[in-house]
């Protein structure tokens, strides 16, 4: 080996030296390093949890708390206990105020799919009800042996709107004649319901005509 060689070797040897040291160095600042960055957070998670729990941590220490505990009991005792009023969502129908009303012939209503928007609707012996059609392909038309006595019928055309006055008191049945069969029918009191039982009556033979929605009339004048 010549010296030059042995120059050289010596130098390798040196540099690795160096190089295991700085690795070594390194390894050891990354370890404190993350083991204060854990001591940090835990510490920090500590006072988060202490200080969320505070209250009713303070109130489990024994006698030290007691006084806490105390005044929530007061607390507790002092309020009055008053139960929520139960709000049973009523349908029954107002009067409509005005002289004129308007009834939309829908597709899809508040209650459901082929339906008078209102209805169900109560008003004065006089007013006028203007049926709108709103969508497409319905009309109004009153019932046969459901409106007043000596009350006029009327028979709107599909997609025909149609204003009616109603000058006899009673109850009013009508319907869209496309739908019957989907009970797209709708009721109007006009005044007093002066022929509620024979409305009653001769809807069990009209009912037969539903397909779908069999318990609407009764629903409807379950209203008045
Ligand atoms: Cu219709």
């Amino acid at each position: 080996m010549s010296i030059n060689k042995k120059k050289q070797s010596n130098r390798d040897i040196k540099l690795g030296l160096v190089l295991v040291l700085i690795i070594i160095i390194s390894t050891v600042v990354m370890l404190q390093k993350t083991a204060s960055l854990v001591n940090e957070r835990r510490v920090s998670k500590f006072e988060t949890i202490e200080s969320r729990i505070e209250p009713f941590g303070r109130v489990s220490i024994p006698n030290e708390g007691s006084e806490i505990v105390d005044s929530l009991e007061e607390e507790i005792e002092s309020a009055e206990i008053t139960p929520e009023p139960i709000i049973l969502e009523s349908k029954m129908v107002e009067l409509s105020t005005g002289s004129e009303h308007t009834i939309k012939m829908l597709n899809v209503g508040p209650e459901g799919t082929m339906v008078f928007d209102p209805a169900v609707i109560k008003v004065s012996v006089g007013d006028t009800i203007h049926f709108k059609a709103t969508d497409f392909a319905h009309n109004s038309v009153s019932v046969p042996n459901m409106i007043p006595n000596g009350a006029t019928r009327w028979t709107g055309l599909l997609n025909e709107d149609i204003s009616i006055q109603l000058d006899n008191e009673g109850i009013y049945v009508f319907q869209c004649d496309p739908h019957l069969m989907m009970a797209m029918i709708g009721v109007i009191q006009v005044g007093d319901a002066v022929n509620y039982e024979e409305i009653k009556q001769t809807s069990i033979n009209f009912k037969k005509n539903f397909m779908m929605n069999a318990d609407r009339l009764d629903d409807y004048l379950g209203r008045l």
